[in-house]
């Protein structure tokens, strides 16, 4: 059967970034195994173009919401094609075929007596573009999920019978008790189920930007909740509610890959639609974790987003694929440091692979001038054993989606062969005219790299392009070097450059850095600034510091919460910035002081003694911009 594998879609009001690469990587890692194995299997990516967050983006760039979206689903794009990423659908929501799916759908659900219209009441994270009832929120006020604050909604909506399909959903995850991975996820997703499902809001009605009603139903006051529109785009690229050619039956075998951020909307509310609309089921959702920077989780307001793009053009995008993959077990959240990626690559890639295959080239040219035939292994049967066995235990780590494991063992072979060297001596044997054995280690040495460059294919498709040019086989061996686990006798090595060159940490400027603040500042530098009206609503004395006040600033809906540490405590007791309207810089690089993250800097005034005051204004809400 054809295997269907789909990336989230990403949304277009940020740019893409390393977790965004990271989820796209894992798919075509996914998609190169299936096609290694001799299995089809397509890809789809694509961009998530509508919601209110779209619109407030847009509007604050003096920009339509279209013209916004193509510029960053372009971005998304470009970036994909120069990461040669196997994708064979990039879906958008703004296409007109995707808009009649998603129309299409509604009215299905609804003539399936599974939508009806209601009342809305309750909290909407427009950050998460998700409602919540007051008993799901923090404090009453702030989102469950990413923590900003929330605003109280309350307006007619249609909804869709969620509640029917807990029974259903509960019975599916016990058919099938493998479907979420890695598991322990999937007992949250099923505690979350038995908690008791609400049924849900699918459309709203304060703002324009998404996918009208089915005209039957002519209600133009109401667009398709983005959830529901975004989940489809999934089928709608296959042909589902309009007229691309069909291709439903590759639905039949699909798997997901997403975040642990959105694996209730995948793992609930998306098997629930299917069901509604009489589809198959997805057969596997595969949730990873979160990867954070240096230890700070990573966001626009903080300044410290990683582009992929910057990463792969210091140290090349085969590192990149291998230290994502390599370094965090499938499922864990991770940290993506510059020195990690440093050290992984010079140890795994340049050390143990990269030098194996110079060693190889170098004593195959020296003593057999590249052409090797041999067939004496045996006194290397231990070695071949063992290279055997670990290969066979391969499978199941991909299957298990544990590629990090699949690596590290694969590795092994590596090992083995660089062990053998050092351990036979092929110099010495050469002085005792030992050549057949020599040779037959080098024949050795070329079956482990053949059958490591196949296996690497999924994760490190051009070395492992390059490491069959050398040793001049191709994926028609895949039968006969994995499958059949047999050892050619005879190669023909073509020299390559050598693989991986030491790297050594990049000092990686980002945006803002790059542009030369020593000179006067553009208005574009200042507006790069992003300061803003805040309400402090806590203030603490920082021990051991009689300089320090750590202050937890709220700055309205869509910023939320920060902690700003600032030296103002020998002009302010923290009773008298209670509740007080400060302004601060809130995009500045996080920092610690005194151990203790700071997010920004309040803005203060000096006096000629030296003396601070704050910056501060009358009555203006929260989140209001400065400048
Ligand atoms: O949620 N670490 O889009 P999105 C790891 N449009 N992965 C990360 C990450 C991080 N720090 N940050 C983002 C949406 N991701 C919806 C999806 S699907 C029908 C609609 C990855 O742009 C991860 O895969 O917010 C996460 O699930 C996805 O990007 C969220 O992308």
């Amino acid at each position: 059967m054809v295997k269907y594998v789909t990336t989230p879609i990403y949304y277009v009001n940020d740019v893409p970034h390393i977790g965004h690469a990271y989820t796209t990587i894992l798919c075509d890692m996914f998609k190169r195994y299936q096609t290694l194995k001799g299995n089809e299997c397509l890809l789809l990516t694509g961009t998530d173009e509508h919601g209110q967050k779209i619109e407030n983006s847009a509007k604050s760039r003096n920009k339509t919401p279209k013209e916004y979206a193509d510029e960053v689903s372009f971005k998304f794009q470009n970036l994909w094609n120069k990461f040669d990423i196997a994708y064979d659908y990039f879906v958008r929501t703004t296409n007109e075929a995707h808009d009649s799916g998603v129309k299409k759908a509604f009215e299905e659900m609804y003539k399936n007596g599974d939508i009806y219209k209601g009342h809305y009441e309750g909290n909407y994270c427009i950050s998460c573009e998700t409602f919540f009832t007051k008993r799901q929120l923090i404090d009453n006020r702030f989102c469950p999920d990413c923590k900003k604050e929330t605003s109280p909604l309350k307006e007619e909506s249609y909804f869709f019978r969620l509640s029917k399909y807990e029974k259903k959903l509960l019975d599916w995850y016990k058919e099938n008790p493998n479907i979420i991975m890695p598991l322990h996820k999937r007992n949250e997703v099923i505690k979350f189920i038995e908690g008791g499902l609400s049924d849900l809001s699918i459309t709203r009605s304060g703002f324009k930007w998404g996918v009208s009603l089915p005209p039957f139903i002519d209600d133009s006051r109401h667009i398709i909740y983005v959830w529901l529109d975004a989940l489809l785009s999934y089928i709608t690229p296959l042909g589902y509610g309009n007229d691309i050619p069909n291709k439903m039956y590759l639905f039949n075998d699909a798997t997901h890959f997403v975040g642990k951020d959105i694996l209730r909307f995948h793992a609930i509310y998306w098997p629930a639609f299917l069901m509604s609309l009489n589809l198959p089921l997805p057969k596997q959702i595969y949730a990873h974790g979160w990867w954070t920077i240096e230890g700070v989780k990573m966001s626009k307001s903080i300044g410290n987003v990683v582009n992929p793009d910057d990463i792969v053009n210091a140290y090349g995008l085969e590192v990149m694929r291998y230290f994502l993959i390599r370094e965090v077990p499938f499922g864990q959240d991770g940290d993506f440091s510059h020195k990690a990626l440093v050290d992984r690559a010079n140890s795994d890639l340049s050390d143990t692979l990269g030098n194996l295959v110079n060693r190889l080239l170098g004593m195959s040219e020296k003593y057999f001038d590249l052409n090797l035939e041999s067939e004496s292994f045996d006194y290397l049967k231990n070695e071949i054993e063992q290279v055997s066995q670990i290969i066979k235990s391969l499978e199941s780590y991909m299957i298990n989606m544990m590629p990090h494991k699949y690596l590290e063992e694969l590795w092994k072979i590596f090992d083995i062969a660089n062990v053998s060297i050092a351990k036979y001596a092929p110099w010495e044997m050469m002085k005792s005219d030992k050549t057949d054995e020599v040779q037959a280690l080098l024949v050795f040495i070329s079956n482990i790299l053949s059958k490591g460059a196949l296996l690497l294919y999924p994760i490190l498709p051009h070395t492992a392009r390059e490491m069959m040019k050398c040793l001049k086989v191709d994926f028609s061996s895949y039968n006969k070097l994995i499958e059949n686990d047999e050892l050619l006798n005879k190669f023909s090595l073509t020299k390559i450059p050598p693989l991986f060159p030491k790297l050594e940490v990049q000092n990686i400027s980002t945006a803002e850095e790059k542009s030369d603040l020593k000179d006067k500042v553009s208005i574009d530098q200042f507006s790069k600034l992003d300061i803003r009206v805040g309400r402090v609503i806590e203030a603490l004395e920082v021990k051991n510091s009689n300089k320090l006040l750590m202050l937890k600033i709220d700055f309205g809906a869509n910023v939320g919460v920060k902690q700003i540490v600032s030296g103002i405590a020998k002009y302010y007791s923290p009773n008298e910035l209670q509740d007080m309207l400060v302004c601060a810089i809130i995009n500045l690089k996080p920092t610690k002081l005194m151990g203790i993250l700071s997010e920004g800097m309040v803005l203060s005034a000096e006096d000629s003694e030296g003396a601070l005051r704050l910056i501060s204004v009358d009555d203006i809400e929260a989140g209001s911009k400065v400048g």
